[in-house]
């Protein structure tokens, strides 16, 4: 038996945080749509359940239009069953928007609820398959632990939302204390919340995994996303388990070092080249960082850089994290006003040498009768 695991699809988020209003717009009905090819995806692999780990919306102001979508897309999969457990994001619009829940929608609620969904192994041993799982909230995230209780003759799907406690919880969504569910019967405890993906050992017996988000919204998710299909071998009862790589743009955030330039189109050519070597695809979101230290009289045009890039993407950005260096003994016995600012600025001993390469940097551009910037 086939189970598709995903999570955190976030659909209608804004999307607005690098991207124009019709950019973000175009991203969000993207969301949606990568949402329905993967359940086409699973429909043409013969997937006929699919496990949405929380966090399936994005905000409150969730559109009439995405939760019609959503709602039509399970209807019109009759043969997938869809078992949804609400997160941190999501705040039961989209269930108190439906008059009548579909049949193949199944939900969880506060207190553990479990769905058998299949066998495992056909002859001896043959297991049954449970999907079990809890939607915490701040009253029942410590006391869930001690009111588990799974057959450990089943093979157990175990299903939460939430910050697994060894990772550093971004905002207040829930802890989910592995540690407490270790020895517990759990064969594969299906996570959300986390925009990664990672697995690893539960215990003896079991996996975790967090699929992460569907697709990257921001520089903030980027590299791979997709979702996790749980191959259950009907005979053995053996798992096997993929990462399916499903999203329609790739973000990419490198650092390329310009330590070396010494101008504008230095720079532009070690952009170059390193966007050459890489080869991202044109329809990916691409943010480069600027790193090293460059000299203080070197030109440095990020806005020029940006234009000569900007059409090779869907978006593309430069973030300047270059600092300064000063190279003050080459104007040590310089006789111009240049050599005695830089001279005075470096003598002074209450500013630190980053404010004295910045200083330097901008005096001397004033000195150039160059706009300082
Ligand atoms: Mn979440």
């Amino acid at each position: 038996m086939k189970i598709l695991h995903c999570a955190d699809i976030h659909l209608d988020s804004a999307m607005t945080s690098n991207l124009d209003k019709e950019k973000a717009r175009e991203r969000k009905k993207e969301l949606l749509a990568v949402f329905k090819d993967m359940v086409g995806y699973a429909a043409n692999e013969n997937i006929k359940c699919i496990i949405i780990a929380g966090d399936l919306f994005d905000t409150r102001n969730v559109s009439a239009g995405a939760r019609k979508e959503v709602y039509n897309i399970i209807v019109n999969s009759p043969d997938i069953q869809f078992y949804y457990l609400q997160g941190n994001h999501d705040d039961g619009s989209f269930i108190s928007s439906i008059d009548e829940i579909p049949d193949n929608l199944k939900m969880f609620g506060k207190q553990w609820t479990s769905y058998k969904v299949g066998h495992a192994g056909q002859e001896l041993n043959s297991r049954d398959i449970y999907i079990t799982g809890v939607e915490l909230d701040a009253e029942n995230a410590g006391s869930v632990y001690c009111s588990l209780s799974l057959n450990v003759e089943n093979y157990n799907i175990v299903v939460m939302h939430g910050q697994e406690a060894s990772h550093i919880s971004k905002n207040n969504a829930q802890i989910i204390s592995l540690n407490e569910l270790r020895n517990k019967g759990i064969d594969y405890l299906a996570l959300g919340h986390v925009h990664e993906y990672s697995m690893d050992r539960l215990d003896a017996r079991g996996i975790y995994c967090y699929p992460g988000c569907l697709e990257g919204r921001g520089f903030d998710e980027p590299g791979e996303h997709g979702f996790v299909v749980l191959d259950i071998d009907d005979v053995t009862g053996k798992t096997q388990t993929e990462f399916i790589p499903f999203a329609r743009r790739h973000i990419y955030v490198s650092q390329v070092d310009v330590s070396d330039c010494e101008s504008t189109f230095d720079m532009e050519k070690c952009i170059r080249d390193y966007l050459e070597n890489e080869a991202y695809p044109s329809n990916s979101l691409v943010k480069i960082e600027l790193t090293g230290a460059v000299d203080v009289e070197t030109d440095k045009d990020i806005i020029y850089l940006t234009k000569r890039f900007e059409d090779k993407y869907y978006y593309f950005r430069i973030k300047d994290d270059t600092t300064y260096k000063v190279d003050y003994m080459s104007f040590e016995h310089d006789v111009s006003l240049k050599g005695e600012f830089i001279r005075n600025v470096m003598a002074r001993a209450d500013i630190n040498e980053e404010d004295k390469s910045e200083i330097i940097r901008y005096g001397l551009q004033a000195l150039r009768g160059e706009d300082i910037g």
